[in-house]
């Protein structure tokens, strides 16, 4: 199947350089084949007797790469206010995870609703994150952590997929959390998962990548050496919860994995983010977690940069830590909170986080890439960085399709 052939004309460009510096180009034009960026360039340019079946005048807007949320589990029962409350009045994080609530009472939430309602609960939450921008995200399982539940999540996230709102790509997250009740040792539950749960969920067409939480209250880069050599023996893509409330020592086994991201980083020293330096491991931050968590050691954002580890921004949007859609929203905290400019705030959240989910058709505008842009009704790229809780989007095209916005936005400012 083919989409119609699109020229946009009277744009302006917001993209980023591989430095991470902002542009800004007014006058452009972009000429869109076959769901791809054919072509690019000033007005002046466009080649003469470009055919092409539709032209859409911009007005002068701002077009973007298409947003890509790379860290996500937005599959899930439940919610967690209690939990909120709970820390509102002192209780920890890792108090509450262990006296049975936190991602267990998610797992026991996911596990008792039927596929039908997380589709539809899941359906209104990718339908806004498309609001903000996305058009692409990441979706983790691990909120399931059986083989039947985790196989349920993946398959929603899939079915999302189809909805036209943006592309899913699906993560395995079996090393999320030891189930409870579970009978057998961490090590027997991380075999099940990667020797008899994973294969399967492969040969169906339902994993893009396996992902785990490395953490004192999780797992422990011993542990989880066999379970990422499964996944690496099938050749998937490897990432990892690292850090985020501990150092685990967990980078030294991520670099030589190779894994493709690295995630939150809040307690990595410069040791670790060396070795993810040294095997081109991206470092996917989420403000939205930091945040919400009220934590106040930050990730060493300077010593990434000297180490020249790409950056990307994520929402890892979740009941329990990040309960956040917007990319935008997660673009102002990574600047406000950790200290990122608006120029690496947009390469996070495009061209960085393609990598970290080891895409390398799409991210930026350049011809042949994926025809996923953004539309926006802002003055300048640092702009995005700059707005917090209304959506200023117009329109974006996924693969060459476009979806208008304006009444979604209508809504955002009614509701203000
Ligand atoms: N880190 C997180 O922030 C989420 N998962 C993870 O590994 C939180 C999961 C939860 O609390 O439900
Ligand atoms: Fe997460």
């Amino acid at each position: 199947m083919t989409t119609p052939s699109i020229l946009l004309r009277n744009a302006a460009v917001g993209d980023t350089t591989p430095d991470a510096a902002l542009v800004h180009r007014r006058g452009q034009a972009i000429h869109i084949q076959d769901g791809l960026i054919a072509w690019h360039g000033t007005e002046a340019e466009i080649p003469a007797g470009l055919a092409c079946d539709d032209e859409i005048d911009l007005g002068g807007r701002l077009v973007t790469p298409g947003l890509i949320d790379c860290h996500t589990h937005l599959v899930y029962g439940g919610k967690r206010v209690a939990d909120f409350v709970e820390r509102l009045g002192g209780t920890r994080y890792d108090e509450i995870a262990g006296g049975g609530g936190g991602i267990a009472s998610t797992v026991a939430a996911t596990r008792a609703a039927d596929e039908s309602t997380l589709f539809t609960m899941a359906g209104m939450r990718l339908e806004r994150m498309a609001g903000h921008g996305a058009t692409t995200v990441e979706i983790k399982s691990g909120y399931g952590l059986d083989p039947l539940s985790e196989k349920k999540i993946l398959r929603v996230a899939r079915r999302l997929g189809g909805l036209g709102l943006a592309d899913v790509r699906t993560t395995f997250l079996g090393a999320h959390a030891m189930p409870a009740g579970y009978e057998g040792t961490k090590a027997d539950y991380l075999a099940e998962m990667s020797d008899e749960v994973l294969p399967g969920l492969v040969a169906e067409g339902l994993v893009d990548a396996v992902d785990a939480f490395c953490e004192s209250i999780a797992f422990n880069p011993e542990e989880l050496e066999g379970y990422f050599g499964a996944a690496r023996a099938l050749g998937l893509p490897i990432k990892a919860h690292l850090d985020q409330l501990s150092e685990t020592r967990g980078a030294a086994l991520l670099a030589k994995m190779g894994a493709t991201s690295a995630d939150h980083l809040e307690y990595s020293g410069t040791g670790s983010i060396e070795a993810l330096a040294r095997a081109g491991t991206v470092a996917v931050l989420l403000p939205g977690a930091y945040y919400f968590l009220r934590e106040s050691r930050s990730p060493n954002v300077s010593a990434l940069r000297t180490a020249r580890v790409p950056i990307a921004i994520a929402t890892d949007h979740n009941p329990g830590t990040s309960p956040m859609e917007s990319l935008p929203l997660a673009m102002n905290m990574a600047c406000i909170l950790f200290g990122l400019t608006p120029a690496e705030a947009l390469r996070g959240t495009t061209a960085n986080a393609a990598r970290a989910l080891g895409l390398s058709d799409r991210g930026s505008i350049a011809n042949g890439l994926r025809a996923d842009l953004a539309v926006w009704e802002v003055d300048s790229p640092a702009e995005l960085s700059y707005n917090i809780g209304f959506s200023p989007l117009h329109s974006t095209f996924l693969k060459g399709t476009v979806r208008r916005e304006d009444s979604r936005r209508a809504d955002a400012h009614d509701g203000a």
